[in-house]
């Protein structure tokens, strides 16, 4: 073979429509993929992440292979694995003399930034791809942004239903004559709420050694390393899909809301892991979702919700990150220090909708949107937990997250500290939300319906705390703002009950130990 063209692949890059692999012959390319310890450590990530990423990269490696690409695979325990991607493409180009490196950008800041020197580092052009796989460019979400101030997301999403035409009208129109059904979407759990159970894949040869890789080399990180079922092909992931459209779709509208204790799925997908990684086509998804509905066999509500949240916040958040980055990951609008409890890390406090939480998240390396978001999210955020800690815990321990997605979650959805580019108010809730959306308080030690003093409901006083330590920066906010004339009216006895309440279970906090999310 002449120079062949190098094209890395990294973990989260495993499509065969990958912009860096369009046009190339399989004579003229060699493809690199790399095991490299960096990725798994920069933050601590949970083991079944690691072993979703390791076991999909075999498993795609193989299947190029099998098409008759030439694949050079470095393993983990390669001895001379220098453990970051930098170092393994410098090794590549001293292996194969390539006459170029074409790759698809990044989904992470930190690793474009180490793509772009690799221009000056190495003898040969290298060429950085943009990533075709999401709908919207970063030109469209620049134009998109360009003169607003908020950013909402529910224009960004009407732009993508008229740029996929998904669930529009010949007339220009959105089926069923609006853009949104989420008034449809907010059902309490009903007393015994029960779906049926998602698809596990049960390890085969191939995952079997990276789930023993893992452990011996990842084996002090957070979270149980089985039992391990996540789809780790593209076959598997279409089989998850099938049977999410064939027996939950139809009612993940009216429950996306709702939580109910060891009940850890629901009506969601599970389908966030494959989409991430590659091993699913966002617009496929959407397209296949909509077929349900125009065959009568998913109602509207249900359908654009299920759009909504990929075409809408998926490909919003992603055009949200790479217009804020770098300064988002340090964005701290609140002013929030205070470190995260060692019970995010272990599981132990009496508050039950938060422990149940943590133990989905423990055992399955996920949690549905509306724990991450009112339960765990809603804590950090009136507990005034600092945003980084926050977003390490957040980007170590789903299966799903990678940078571009986690963080615009963490730090605007849920956090506030971007000021509000990105959610027009915090999501502030006492313990009423919870207990209306899920069966968590009646087995509580706490008492949901006590307001202050050492049974209240811990979430009842931090949310006074909260918005009466913000004042200054959300009174003027008209969706919060009117709170504070219940505020007012309370007087100020009542107040400094509320107020000492949430300061004594604040100083109760352990804060957790260093090296849960980082090496020491
Ligand atoms: P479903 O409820 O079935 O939704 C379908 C799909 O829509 C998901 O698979 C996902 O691709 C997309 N989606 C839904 N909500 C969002 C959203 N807010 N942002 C982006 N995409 C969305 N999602 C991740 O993929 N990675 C993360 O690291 C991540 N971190 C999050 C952190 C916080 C604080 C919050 C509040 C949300 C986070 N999400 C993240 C979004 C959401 O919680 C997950 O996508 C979802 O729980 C995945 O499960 P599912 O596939 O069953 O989702
Ligand atoms: C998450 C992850 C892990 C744990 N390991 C690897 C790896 O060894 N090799 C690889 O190519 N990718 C890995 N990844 C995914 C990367 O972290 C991801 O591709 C970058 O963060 C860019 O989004
Ligand atoms: Fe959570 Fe409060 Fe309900 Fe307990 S009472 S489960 S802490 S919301």
């Amino acid at each position: 073979m002449t120079s062949p063209v190098l094209v890395p692949i990294l973990g989260d890059q495993l499509s065969r429509n990958l912009s860096s692999l369009a046009g190339l012959s399989r004579k003229d390319a060699v493809i690199l993929m790399m095991e490299v310890g960096d990725e798994a450590t920069y933050v601590k990530h949970h083991k079944q992440k690691i072993v979703l990423v390791l076991s999909a990269m075999r498993h795609f490696a193989e299947a190029l292979r099998s098409e008759g690409w030439r694949v050079d695979y470095v393993p983990l325990d390669d001895s001379d694995n220098t453990g970051s991607f930098t170092g393994e493409v410098a090794r590549a180009v001293e292996r194969h003399g390539p006459s170029e490196i074409r790759v698809t950008e990044s989904g992470e800041w930190r690793v474009h930034e180490a793509m772009l020197e690799w221009e000056g580092r190495f003898a040969c052009p290298v060429r950085i791809l943009p990533d075709t796989r999401f709908i919207a460019s970063h030109a469209d979400f620049r134009r998109f942004a360009e003169g607003r101030k908020h950013l909402t997301m529910e224009h960004f999403y009407r732009e993508m239903r008229r740029k996929t035409g998904l669930l529009m009208r010949p007339d220009g129109k959105p089926e069923g004559g609006a853009w949104n059904y989420d008034a449809e979407n907010r059902a309490p759990p009903k007393a015994g709420l029960r779906a049926p159970l998602a698809p596990k894949f049960a390890p085969d040869v191939i995952t079997q050694e990276v789930i023993a890789l893992v452990g011996q080399r990842f084996g002090d990180h957070f979270g149980d390393l089985e039992p391990f079922g996540w789809p780790v092909t593209r076959a598997e992931a279409l089989e998850a899909a099938e049977a999410f459209f064939a027996r939950r779709l139809a009612l993940f509208g009216p429950y996306q809301d709702a939580m109910v204790a060891g009940q850890d799925d629901l009506y969601h997908s599970l389908l966030s892991t494959s989409l991430n990684i590659g091993l699913l086509d966002p617009l496929e998804l959407c397209r296949r979702a909509e077929a349900e509905y125009r065959a009568g066999r998913a109602p509207l509500n249900s359908v654009e919700g299920f759009i909504r949240q990929i075409i809408g916040w998926r490909e919003y958040v992603r055009g949200f990150y790479w217009h804020q980055m770098p300064g988002l990951a340090k964005a701290n609008e609140l002013a929030a220090h205070r470190p995260l409890p060692e019970f995010f890390w272990t599981g132990a406090t009496d508050m039950r909708c938060l422990a149940d939480c943590i133990r989905t998240t423990r055992e399955d390396a996920h949690a549905h949107h509306i724990q991450r978001l009112m339960v765990l999210g809603n804590f950090c955020l009136i507990a005034g937990i600092d945003p980084q800690a926050v977003a390490d815990w957040y980007l170590a321990v789903y299966a799903d997250a990678f940078e571009w997605v986690e963080l615009p979650n963490v730090a605007g959805m849920v956090l506030y500290a971007d000021g509000g580019r990105l959610a027009t108010k915090p999501y502030a809730a006492s313990g009423n939300y919870i207990n209306k959306m899920s069966d968590y308080c009646g087995r509580c030690r706490y008492k949901v319906s006590q307001k202050t003093g050492p049974n209240a409901c811990p979430f009842n006083p931090l949310y006074w705390h909260f918005m009466a330590r913000n004042r200054s920066r959300l009174e003027g906010n008209h969706r919060i703002g009117r709170i504070y004339a219940t505020w007012d009216r309370m007087g100020a006895a009542r107040q400094r009950e509320y107020l000492d309440s949430a300061e004594k279970f604040l100083d109760s906090l352990e804060p957790a130990r260093e090296g849960w999310a980082r090496n020491e």
